[in-house]
């Protein structure tokens, strides 16, 4: 064979489009399989130029680092080794781990070594947790899978790729902002780039769940209704379901997609609630292969301009969280980042947390469950993307369904938020219309809200009125608005006479007010603890006059790194709006917001 015909057979096995096998799933549950973890120290290559790709990145293989090779004096010529290069920590952000780093965005190259032993009759997934914002693995030069977006999770089937003894596995992850992405170009937090969140490899057996879903129904109750999927399963497959503390158990057979419904109607069921966010360990069997989890049930709902949880009108006592990490900054990464976030929520006395402005990490999410703290979970549809391209639709739409897959079991989520702050127009409420009907046809258990943007166009004798009529509204359970009265704009005290107005008779959850503050820095005007607290407490006093507010999310609970925030010397690329700062220093409005929330603000009278 000649050389030229091995090289045009190389490039045309390696230039083939992914199989299907090789698109990434999403395993839910994931974090309760046995796993080998791959978290630790991995080799990096910043690769600005895009080298690492080879000679065309159509072919990745082709001469570029995927191939993991070492260099030899004396040996062929190359020009990476990564066992020469320097180590990042995975899970974690590159930008706050590497001072040349801080502002790199782009292609970087992570690679490690590791030990596998296979077993026969398994499958073998890489899970990845998030990596931000493009992935793209190869165990062995072998191209498993690619990935879009920054904040969900995936899984390759690594299988065929894996070898008995020593493996390597590379991953490319590039950040790069572009327009037609999601989010895009501006956002107001760094773009943190890198490997997130716990990476691992997973084994099941060859027909495994990789889906299920189950939630108390509304209208009927006491039933617990749901679906068990098993990829790989010949119709007929019989699957089990129990919740052992509640003597209740049920079984199925799969259809010929590999999904078997099922229902279940327990006796002495107690409902997850913030004031006992009581779990049940929940135990799947199909086949070979077994799931246990852990579940909460209730009910959310709306009726005119109220929400119910488990029937029963409630006022979320919330705030809004970034992911990013308590003293240390950068992307929150550890169950002790999680508890510090969400233990500062718990101390304000808060039942709910708008988890912005992305999916945060499961930690998150499994944490709150456990604490009884409400979620609102949220995509990255951040104003203005691009609401006609199609290829932005999708990823939006994809972003959504993995949230959505990953998180359906949490009683703790009862909103999942499809957008914040879009500038109204109609290919904007097209597009986030579309995906309020994906969210309800993916879980009609759960409300749907976006965080809109306020219309300051209405005045009765002076005085603003606040009119709930963004069109968006009306494909919406519940309406989100963001109004920074006294910060942005006009003084606080003007929110005395403010009037508000709900033509769609729908709840209103205040998802954003707040002001920057300095933590320490005290006397008049912008920026001190004093003007922040003075915002705050005129908001507060305008709450109770909003006959339909059933809730607020202050922005927001801890100061977060913003490549657009830069007054030396005081926001120093921090945005400042924190009721703590980066460091955990409580500002004075922290103390305001606890006190309104244990006076205990209640819900709306019923009609
Ligand atoms: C907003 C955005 C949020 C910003 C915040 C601010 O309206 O939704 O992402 O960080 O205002 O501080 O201006």
């Amino acid at each position: 064979m000649s050389r030229y015909f091995v090289l045009v057979l190389f490039v045309l096995v390696s230039a083939a489009p992914l199989a299907d096998a090789q698109r990434p799933t999403l395993l839910v549950d994931s974090d309760h399989r046995a796993a080998m973890s791959l978290d630790g120290d991995w080799h990096y290559i910043v690769d600005p130029y895009r080298g690492g790709w080879g000679n065309d990145e159509a072919i990745p293989s082709l001469g570029g680092y995927a191939a993991d090779k070492r260099f030899v004096l004396g040996g062929p010529l190359l020009e990476y080794d990564f066992s020469k290069s320097p180590t990042l920590k995975v899970p974690g952000d590159w930008n706050t781990q590497e001072p040349k780093l801080y502002y790199y965005e782009g292609l970087l190259w992570y690679e490690r070594e590791f030990q596998y032993r296979s077993k026969p009759g398994r499958k073998t997934f890489l899970h990845v947790g998030a990596a931000n914002y493009m992935a793209s693995v190869f165990i062995n030069d072998k191209h498993i899978c690619d990935h879009e977006g920054g904040f969900t999770p995936f899984d390759c089937d690594a299988t065929a790729a894996l070898k008995e003894g020593d493996n390597s596995i590379v991953i490319a992850v590039d950040d790069t902002r572009k327009p037609e992405r999601v989010p895009t170009m501006k956002t107001d937090w760094w773009n943190y780039g890198g490997i997130t969140r716990d990476i691992s490899l997973i084994e099941v057996p060859d027909a495994f769940i990789d889906d299920y879903g189950m939630a108390l129904q509304k209208n009927a109750a006491g039933t617990i209704s749901g679906y068990v999927h098993v990829e790989g399963a010949s119709a007929g497959t019989s699957v089990s379901v129990s919740i052992p503390e509640l003597k209740a158990g049920t079984s199925a057979q799969t259809d010929a997609d590999g999904k078997a419904v099922f229902s279940l109607q327990p006796n002495g069921l107690e409902r997850w609630s913030p004031e006992r966010p009581k779990l049940y360990k929940v135990e799947l069997k199909a086949g070979a292969d077994a799931l246990q989890d852990d579940v909460g049930f209730r009910t959310v709902e709306t009726r005119g301009d109220q929400i119910l949880l488990n029937g029963k009108p409630i006022f979320l006592r919330g705030v809004d969280i970034h992911a990013e990490a308590p003293y240390r900054t950068g992307r929150a990464t550890t169950e002790k980042d999680m508890q510090t976030l969400l233990g500062w929520a718990h101390d304000l006395d808060c039942n709910f947390v708008r988890l912005a402005h992305y999916p945060h990490d499961e930690k998150m999410t499994r944490l709150a469950d456990r604490m009884g703290i409400m979620v609102w979970s949220e995509v990255p549809v951040y104003w203005g993307i691009h609401w006609e391209n199609p290829a932005t639709y999708e990823v939006a739409k994809q972003q959504l369904d993995e949230e959505i897959r990953r998180d359906r079991n949490k009683a703790a989520i009862i909103l999942w938020s499809l957008a914040n702050e879009t500038p109204i127009g109609d290919a904007r409420t097209d597009f986030i219309h579309r995906l309020a009907e994906e969210a309800h046809a993916q879980d009609p258990t759960r409300l749907t809200t976006a965080a809109l943007l306020p219309n300051w166009s209405n005045h009765e004798n002076g005085a603003q009125v606040m009119v709930l009529d963004d069109p968006l509204g009306k494909y919406l359970d519940v309406l989100g608005l963001n109004e920074y009265q006294g910060w942005y704009g006009g003084e606080p005290e003007a929110l005395r006479n403010w009037i508000w107005k709900d033509p769609l008779d729908k709840p209103l959850i205040i998802s954003e007010f707040g002001a920057g503050a300095k933590a320490g820095l005290h006397g008049e005007g912008k920026f001190t603890e004093d003007y922040q607290a003075r915002v705050y407490k005129e908001q507060l006093a305008m709450f109770p006059k909003i006959p339909f507010l059933t809730g607020i999310t202050p922005w927001v609970l801890m100061d977060f790194r913003s490549p657009t925030r830069l007054l030396p010397g005081i926001q120093d690329d921090f945005n400042r709006k924190g009721l703590v700062s980066d460091q955990g220093q409580k500002k004075e409005a922290f103390q305001v917001l606890k006190n309104y929330y244990e006076s205990n603000p209640q819900p709306p009278a019923q009609p």
